[in-house]
């Protein structure tokens, strides 16, 4: 037989999906052969570990993984999904890929790019050591890839979200009316800061009951991650693309309107409020962020939604959600270690018992032990401000924000934590620290009406924390804050103190930061 008339054998491309890349649209599937190419997904005790994340967290991902993998399927791929209890599962990404590589014998295996620096890596160095090529791909269910970030921030002083988000709504044209902003403005936040009244009920949250899947999977957590931080059930979350749409749905029809007004107000027993819920399935892939940006939009151009909202909603998906994550693939890995205040104390353990008299502290750590999620200000201006105040390490507290809430990952989590609460960055991020005296807390909640502490006392064993410790660290960066134009007006304030008023801060800031360890 001729050469020209042999038979060319079909190749074989391993595509791995990794637990947060969750999308039919995955570059991963790209020109996927369905008869030859294997999907490839693995439960591994690795990821599940290397941070010990919330029982909720990995029960959420485990099902939407296997949910994924089952809608693949009816789809005509080829999958090959390796659960946690398969015995022949030896526990990493690298150890399941050499096993899958000797069993299905691929010529190539493609992936797209991760979340987080460590698997980025851990994917480069298999490029070099495994006997196949390995071609990581850009993820392009971002609205910004990680070189337009360092494109926009080369030469910048400072690298403010508000311009990097402009330039987003006007490439997207979202928001826009004839080349200008919707309504005049950018940004309607000064409109958006409001506590909730008395009498007013949040809706629900949605709720899914789990199905044999989930069950299973809750079943496996249990077994396997008993000592794990958090409550398992109830669960209630979606674990599938139209469970996680119809999240969507029920927050643009109940919660869209008041978004904007309560988007900072904090209520006890209320963790959800008027917030979207959807970040767990935004960051998994679940949902799309173009999609449920243009979804929102429409409210507002249909007339069933104000502006004020909408535009507030919308800042937080292409601003801060892409913003965050072109910081933190510009600054890795430098970023992981910033520690520009130097602060080194231990994170108090009542972060994972929630046992304190300061009742904001437990709400919010209460309400994340209970469902792997509490929203932006429990995240930024209670449990954030008080690891600020009393210099919690910013190691420590990277590592409680990643394993606690269930829509973390390091791209996005780090940013957060390193950048916006810990100001550990030196201000690359915020412009100032978001430092806040009880004052704050008590004009945006309930809490301090049921707390052991009085919010207006300023010093003494009964005095609220957060007002002498807000002086204390003040004064105990001087050196490196007063410059800052920002924090212009507590700088002058604090220089008409007293010195007995300022050694007595500082001694209540001593006492009640050493009674902490
Ligand atoms: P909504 O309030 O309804 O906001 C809508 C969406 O906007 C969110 O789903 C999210 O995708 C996006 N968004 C809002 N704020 C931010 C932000 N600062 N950065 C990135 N995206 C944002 N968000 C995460 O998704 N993962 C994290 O690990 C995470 N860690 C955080 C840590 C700290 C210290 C702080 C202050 C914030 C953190 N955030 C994180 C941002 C924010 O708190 C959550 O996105 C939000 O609470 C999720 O709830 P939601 O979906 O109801 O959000
Ligand atoms: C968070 C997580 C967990 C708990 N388990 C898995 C897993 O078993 N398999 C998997 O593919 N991904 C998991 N993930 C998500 C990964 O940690 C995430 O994909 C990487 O951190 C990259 O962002
Ligand atoms: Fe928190 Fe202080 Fe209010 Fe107590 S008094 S809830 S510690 S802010």
């Amino acid at each position: 037989m001729s050469n020209s008339n042999k038979v060319k054998k079909a190749t074989t491309t391993l595509r791995l999906i990794l637990g947060d890349q969750l999308s039919h649209s995955i570059t991963t599937l790209n020109d996927c052969d369905k008869q030859h190419d294997i999907v490839f997904m693995c439960e591994v005790m690795e990821e599940a570990t290397y941070v010990h994340h919330h029982k909720k967290k990995i029960a959420y991902l485990f099902s939407a993984m296997r949910h994924f993998a089952k809608e693949l399927q009816a789809e005509g791929y080829r999958v090959i999904y390796v659960t946690l209890d398969d015995p022949r599962n030896e526990g990493s990404f690298r150890s399941e890929i050499v096993r899958a590589i000797t069993q299905f014998q691929p010529e190539s295996i493609v992936v797209t790019y991760p979340g987080e620096h460590r698997v980025l890596a851990e994917l480069q160095s298999w490029q070099e050591q495994l006997s196949i090529p390995l071609t990581i791909i850009e993820d392009t269910r971002f609205l910004t890839q990680p070189n337009d970030f360092s494109a926009w921030a080369e030469g910048r002083k400072q690298l403010r979200m508000e311009y990097f988000y402009r330039e987003v709504r006007k490439r997207y044209d979202i928001l826009m009316e004839d080349k200008k902003p919707a309504g005049g403005a950018w940004n309607y936040d000064s409109s958006n800061r409001k506590s909730l009244p008395k009498g007013i009920i949040p809706p629900e949250p949605t709720r899914f009951t789990p199905d044999q899947i989930t069950e299973d999977v809750l079943c496996l957590v249990e077994e396997r991650f008993p000592d794990h931080f958090g409550d398992l059930r109830p669960f209630i979350y979606a674990v599938n693309r139209e469970q996680a749409l119809q999240v969507l749905e029920d927050f643009i029809a109940e919660r869209l309107n008041d978004f904007g007004d309560y988007q900072d107000a904090m209520k006890q027993d209320s963790p959800w409020l008027y917030h979207s819920h959807i970040s767990f399935y935004l960051n998994s892939g679940l949902l799309n962020p173009l999609e449920v940006v243009q979804r929102v939009e429409q409210e507002y151009h249909g007339g069933s939604a104000p502006l004020e909202s909408v535009e507030g909603f919308i800042r937080q998906v292409i601003g801060w959600r892409e913003y965050v994550r072109g910081l933190y693939w510009y600054k890795m890995p430098g970023y992981a270690e910033a520690n520009f205040l130097e602060a080194k104390n231990d994170l108090p353990s009542f972060y994972w018992t929630g046992d304190t008299k300061m009742n904001c502290i437990k709400q919010c750590v209460n309400d994340t032990k209970a469902n792997s999620y509490a929203h932006h200000i429990q995240r930024l201006m209670v449990l954030g401000n008080f690891a600020l105040l009393m210099g919690a390490d910013p190691k420590q507290v990277n590592e409680w924000y990643l394993l606690v809430y269930a829509d973390a990952y390091e791209w996005v989590e780090m940013p957060n934590v390193t950048g916006m609460i810990l100001f550990a960055d030196g201000g690359v991020m915020a412009s100032k620290p978001y430092i806040a005296s009880g004052a704050y807390i008590n004009k945006m909640s309930n809490y301090c009406q049921s707390c052991e502490y009085k919010v207006k006392e300023k010093n003494g064993g009964s005095a609220c924390p957060f007002n002498y410790l807000y002086w204390g660290f003040l004064q105990r960066h001087k050196e490196k804050l007063l410059k800052n134009p920002r924090l212009g007006m507590p700088y002058r304030t604090l220089s008409k103190m007293t010195d007995e008023k300022i050694a007595l801060i500082a001694s209540d800031s001593q006492q009640f930061i050493s009674s902490l360890s």
